[in-house]
């Protein structure tokens, strides 16, 4: 399987993050693709090519215009308002409160912009998240010229990024842009397979109207979980998208034997729905030992989940996600690949 990955992901290197109301190192960073990067290498995956620009028409097809351009120039306004540290929302436009009016100020606008205190916005984070997208949609193309997988190895994450909102790690959602770039290249139906911890509220909230782009996501039940107030069955799909959602939320505590139960459960949904190319979210905070995530699976668990995914024989682009025990990332990642390329 052919990986791509770009360096320009370490442009986007928060410090902290607020995590259980303390100011802590950010979970998030770039030592995560580097060690996937070095077990890639390392097992002989396959070969490693970079990105192709695509300008950003391809992420315009997802996100609104207006998040683009202030992500463009957020933190050369917080630099000029507060200094050169990185960004972080100060209160948000809650119900009651307006939204219509456009904020001048650089604080108005990220509270407009941004879903949570988790995600650092630093002066590199533009150049990263654009070399991500790039990464997302290179993988994409290499579909288009034959290959049965791909493997975009980026970061940030993108499943939380809504079409004008980041947060979760999230800014660019790049397992939507993927996706729809699937549709322009042809394909009528294409399915997000999100097998990240976290419900990919993001991508739910870019297709939920639409029936040509299915959404099926495994996750911690929301009830307990973040992102919280979004992620339940009960979120079937709007309009034309009624019925192109399915959600399973997951105790904390679930083992292999459940989640693979689970997993089968939405393979049967996408095998019912007909798609011509599947993109996963893959992250591996499912992993026990994951310091935010409370799973059960073990290395070994990822292997049996890539082998699983490769029975539904469809064009795959997997698309790195999260997952936060850094020194099991590359291994627990690669065996998901790995396991996909055995059972192929
Ligand atoms: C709150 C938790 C952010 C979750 C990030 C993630 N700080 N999402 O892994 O998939
Ligand atoms: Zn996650």
């Amino acid at each position: 399987m052919i990986t791509v990955y770009s360096d320009d992901h370490r442009f986007h290197d928060g410090k902290v993050e607020l995590n259980d109301g303390k100011l802590v190192p950010c979970f998030e960073m770039p030592r995560r693709a580097e060690l996937v990067l070095a077990r890639v290498k390392a097992t002989g995956l396959g070969e490693i090519v970079p990105p192709k620009p695509h300008g950003l028409d391809p992420v315009r097809r997802v996100h609104r215009s207006d998040y683009i351009d202030f992500l463009s120039t957020a933190h050369d306004e917080w630099k000029a308002e507060h200094g050169d540290y990185d960004a972080l929302p100060l209160n948000w436009p809650v119900p009651g409160m307006r939204r219509d009016v456009r904020p001048q100020h650089i604080d108005g606008k990220i509270g407009l912009y941004c879903l949570d205190v988790g995600t650092p916005l630093t002066a590199g984070t533009f150049r990263a998240i654009t070399a991500g997208a790039d990464v997302a949609l290179t993988a994409a193309a290499l579909l288009g010229t034959g290959e049965r997988a791909a493997f975009a190895l980026t970061r940030p994450p993108g499943h939380h990024a809504t079409s004008a909102c980041y947060g979760g790690y999230c800014f660019f959602n790049n397992a939507a842009i993927a996706a729809q770039a699937l549709r322009d290249a042809g394909a009528a139906r294409v399915c997000v397979l999100d097998v990240d911890y976290h419900h990919g509220n993001g991508t739910q909230e870019i297709f939920y109207e639409r029936g040509d782009v299915l959404f099926v996501s495994l996750h911690s039940d929301p009830v307990h979980e973040y992102p919280y107030f979004c992620g339940f069955a009960d979120e079937t799909g709007a309009g034309a998208g009624e019925g192109a959602n399915l959600n399973i939320p997951l105790a904390w505590g679930t083992d292999a034997t459940q989640y693979v139960a689970a997993l089968d459960h939405a393979l049967a949904r996408i095998e019912a729905f007909g798609v011509d190319a599947l993109v996963v979210s893959l992250g591996v905070d499912t992993y026990k030992g994951d310091p935010i995530s409370r799973f059960a699976l073990d290395h070994d668990d990822f292997t049996a989940i890539g082998a699983r995914i490769a029975g539904a024989k469809h064009p795959t682009v997997f698309v790195m996600e999260g997952g936060y025990a850094v020194e099991a990332i590359g291994v627990n990642l690669v065996n998901v690949l790995q396991g996909f390329e055995a059972a192929d």
